[in-house]
């Protein structure tokens, strides 16, 4: 690499103009005459392309001469943004390349509109996926990141009569000038037929698995660059025929059978599962975690015999992280791979495995954990069943002679869930064959060891951990909210965005009123650009000097979107009766994707809209309260959010978050916050101080002794007049006089059950808020808190997630920690 040293992928601007221009005319097969908009984009993104190809290549030159220790991060989903915009900072070289584009007449941010981001995940757990690969790069923690190239990534919405509808993501139409295909590295995989136990002519017992149907998996890689860093790489596989005709049934004149098999195989990375929680019982969602997660361990165990070593040693030359328990099958596949393929004995080979994984949690809901039919596990993996039963006999054997387990214990413990057809515990199977396992909040990993994995956790006390979620600062606050990143440069040094800690600096300027004026400057530009993207969308105009009021995140009942809705409905409710002299002005900003088949969920959409549209017409009330759904919420579209938040809503029931990053994100772009003691938000609160903190509703314990004793959400229905108000308004039909009954179903649920507690936590919530308006009221005082919300973010940077994982589970050193 030393060798490439051509203006091919110099970093002046004249080298990058002449490399642009080259890749337009060799790429693209254009000339600037008669260029689009999009060959513009497409050229420059193989120029900067080049460019990250050079230190992705030494990266990976280090890591192979040095014989170095890797992460192997195993995630079903990815969700990394745009790749231009972050690529040109990561080189350093995003002000020489706008400047050759402005001489070429080209408005370089307009080309950075241009790009289709990669949709590969629902929400946090894979943007999280995503911010730590930024940080491995960035750090040098040599790492290879494992997924699926999902054709249709999560459907764009629309909405539509205030009604989520989806879209398919066309992610690809325009190619993908990010990725490489590596069509030489692919792995044949298998499903479902049957098993055969033999002994051979030697006397060794195997067994072969006589699948019924092949496919292959073909890598697409695409280089990741951290930031002024080193590189890493996103494989990611995608489902082909092995053949791509059926010749006998071809001859036989059946054309379509032929091409059948092709359609049938490449079904498989079709699409991404638009679910954030379990989807019960779809063959096609096991066959795609099965599908990345052997083409990925096969290709891990290339690499290492490829570097000439034994696969005795596997556990030492990788770390295998599980990003939540979707790769759990993995267990059962590198026991498959070193047992059947590779002649290790049982129990050298659950040695090694045992050494090799790590295992993330990521929820405590119930309903979310992972778990698999047996009839429908057995169709698709029998092999796998067989072995899951062998790991699951060796468990229970030395839980019942080692451990004096009760059999209550054991059946709680066990992998397999006896009732009904029986069921595959995938968090199970994940934390018996891990070395360690871990939450993602200081919280969240206490619950997990309390409820979710108590019996796991009282047996080997040692393999659990906490790694409390991180947010990249590269992506969340240089690239999104450059105006602030400037300021926070000129005052305290470039140091923070690779040593988040250093924001604390920013603490002696809190009380400095020129500073905050600048501070209040820019986040009123933020929320101009905000405002003028609003109105584009929507229609709707807000005045950019409202508090911009911001509860952003998938659409779920837990994250209690229509708690906030209730506060809305008091505010608009008071101004009507005239109670609103001293109102502040306030815009609440929603957006998020509900799972296509949530009725609650698309009916919480529903209610904001309905709202939305009685309010923002109403002149009474529009010049105090605007409501705005922004539809088809992204990467793209939070990084135009966060900036300009002045209140984050982070008001889940307390023990339902796992962590939340949106919380972080919001924070680190000084919004403050409203919450609940739940997931990374009590972190939060611990390192910004109560006093900047609105905090309120029960807490984790209290939420679960409420729900021990009888709970009666209506009983606060009678107590609280204001509650009374809003819930009899719900079902008055102003919200919906074509269909007075259409909110009914939240009305009576929250009425006669209220599962997440909102009936309980709404008077709090009032009584927060008025805390809120009364902070809002001191301007000085409230820039104040947000100076000091960012001065003392500096935990909740992914580079030190990483570097947790590393020390606590990994034992990596990264290349900044070596000579
Ligand atoms: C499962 C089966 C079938 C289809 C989809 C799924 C599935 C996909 C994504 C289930 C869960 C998925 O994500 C859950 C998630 O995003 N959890 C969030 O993870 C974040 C990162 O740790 C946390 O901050 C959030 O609190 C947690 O809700």
């Amino acid at each position: 690499s030393k060798t490439i040293k051509s203006k091919r992928i110099g970093l002046s601007k004249n080298d990058i103009k002449d490399s642009f221009l080259e890749n337009l005319f060799f790429h693209i097969g254009r000339v600037p005459k008669g260029a689009t908009i999009m060959d513009y984009y497409q050229a420059l993104a193989y120029t900067v392309r080049d460019r990250v190809f050079k230190e992705f290549v030494t990266t990976v030159k280090r890591i192979s001469d040095e014989d170095l220790r890797v992460v192997a991060y195993l995630s079903a989903e990815y969700l990394p943004g745009p790749h231009l915009a972050n690529n040109l900072l990561s080189l350093g070289i995003t002000e020489q390349t706008a400047a050759a584009m402005a001489e070429l007449g080209i408005d370089m941010e307009e080309l950075i509109l241009q790009e289709e981001e990669p949709g590969l995940g629902n929400g946090g757990l894979g943007r999280l996926a995503s911010c730590y690969l930024d940080s491995m790069a960035t750090i040098g923690i040599p790492s290879i990141a494992y997924g699926i190239r999902y054709e249709f990534g999560i459907f764009e919405q629309h909405i539509k009569n205030g009604l989520q509808e989806e879209y398919t993501d066309k992610w690809l139409q325009y190619g993908n000038p990010w990725e490489v295909v590596r069509s030489e590295i692919g792995y044949n995989i298998m499903f479902g037929g049957s098993t055969k136990h033999v002994t051979d002519s030697n006397g060794n017992f195997t067994v072969n698995w006589i699948p019924d149907s092949k496919l292959r998996g073909t890598a697409y890689d695409t280089p990741i660059l951290g930031y002024k860093g080193y590189g890493s790489i996103l494989r990611l596989w995608r489902a082909e025929a092995i053949d791509t005709f059926d010749f006998s049934a071809y001859n036989k004149g059946d054309y379509y059978k032929a091409v059948q098999e092709k359609i049938l195989s490449e079904n498989i990375t079709k699409v991404l599962y638009p679910n954030d929680e379990q989807e019960t019982g779809k063959e096609l969602r096991l066959k795609q975690q099965y599908f990345f997660v052997s083409c990925s361990l096969q290709d891990l165990i290339r690499l290492h015999l490829l570097q000439g070593r034994i696969l005795d040693t596997l556990h030492e030359k990788f770390a295998i992280q599980l990003n939540d328990t979707h790769p759990a099958i993995a267990v059962a596949e590198l026991m498959r791979l070193l047992v059947d393929d590779y002649q290790i004995d049982w129990d050298k080979s659950w040695n090694i495995t045992q050494r090799c994984f790590g295992y993330t949690n990521h929820t405590l809901l119930p309903e979310a954990l992972e778990k698999w039919s047996i009839p429908l596990f057995r169709r698709v993996l029998p092999r796998h069943l067989e072995i899951i039963y062998e790991i699951n006999h060796r468990f229970v054997q030395e839980l019942k002679y080692q451990h004096g387990c009760s059999d209550e214990q054991l059946s709680r413990m066990a992998l397999i869930d006896h009732s009904g057809e029986g069921s595959i515990r995938m968090a199970h199977l994940a934390t018996v064959g891990s070395h360690k396992v871990n939450g993602v909040s200081a919280l969240h990993s206490e619950l997990l060891k309390k409820h979710v994995l108590y019996d796991f956790a009282q047996l080997w006390p040692d393999k659990f951990c906490n790694v409390t979620n991180g947010i990249s600062p590269r992506r969340f606050i240089a690239l999104s909210n450059p105006l602030l990143t400037g300021l926070i440069t000129e005052t305290i040094g470039s140091g923070w965005l690779t040593d988040l800690k250093e924001l604390s600096k920013l603490e002696n300027m809190a009380e400095d009123p020129t500073f905050q004026n600048k501070w209040m400057a820019i986040k009123q530009t933020n929320k101009a650009s905000l405002s003028d993207h609003i109105k584009l969308e929507t229609g709707i105009s807000v005045d950019p000097s409202m508090m911009f009021d911001v509860h952003v995140k998938r659409i779920h009942e837990y994250k209690r979107q229509h708690l906030n809705v209730l506060n809305i409905l008091h505010l608009y409710l008071q101004i009507k009766k005239g109670n609103n002299k001293d109102m502040i002005p306030m815009a609440f900003i929603f957006a998020g994707k509900a799972a296509p088949g949530y009725f609650m969920a698309k009916l919480i959409i529903k209610l904001i809209t309905a709202v939305g549209d009685l309010i923002n017409q109403d002149t009474e009330v529009n010049d105090k309260l605007k409501v705005i759904f922004l539809p088809d919420f992204s990467v793209k579209k939070a990084q135009h959010i966060y900036p300009a938040a002045d209140l984050s809503e982070q008001i889940s029931m307390a023990g339902k978050e796992a962590s939340g990053t949106g919380n972080m994100k919001l924070s680190l772009n000084g919004a403050l916050t409203i919450g609940t003691l739940d997931g990374a938000n009590v972190e939060m609160m611990e390192e910004i101080g109560m006093d900047n903190f609105f905090l309120f509703g029960l807490n984790a314990e209290e939420v679960q002794h409420k729900k021990q004793g009888n709970y009666k959400p209506g009983d606060h229905y009678v107590h609280n007049l204001h509650l009374r108000e809003v819930m009899d308004f719900l079902i008055s039909g102003a919200l919906s006089p074509e269909n007075p009954k259409l909110f009914q179903p939240i009305y009576e649920q929250l009425l006669y059950d209220d599962p997440y507690m909102i009936m309980a936590d709404f008077e709090s919530y009032l009584i927060s808020r008025a805390k809120v308006y009364e902070e809002w009221g001191n301007q000085s005082n409230w820039t104040k808190k947000s100076i000091i919300n960012v001065a003392r973010m500096g935990k909740f940077s992914s580079d030190r997630s990483i570097q947790d994982y590393s020390s606590l589970i990994w034992k990596i050193d990264s290349f900044q920690n070596r000579p």
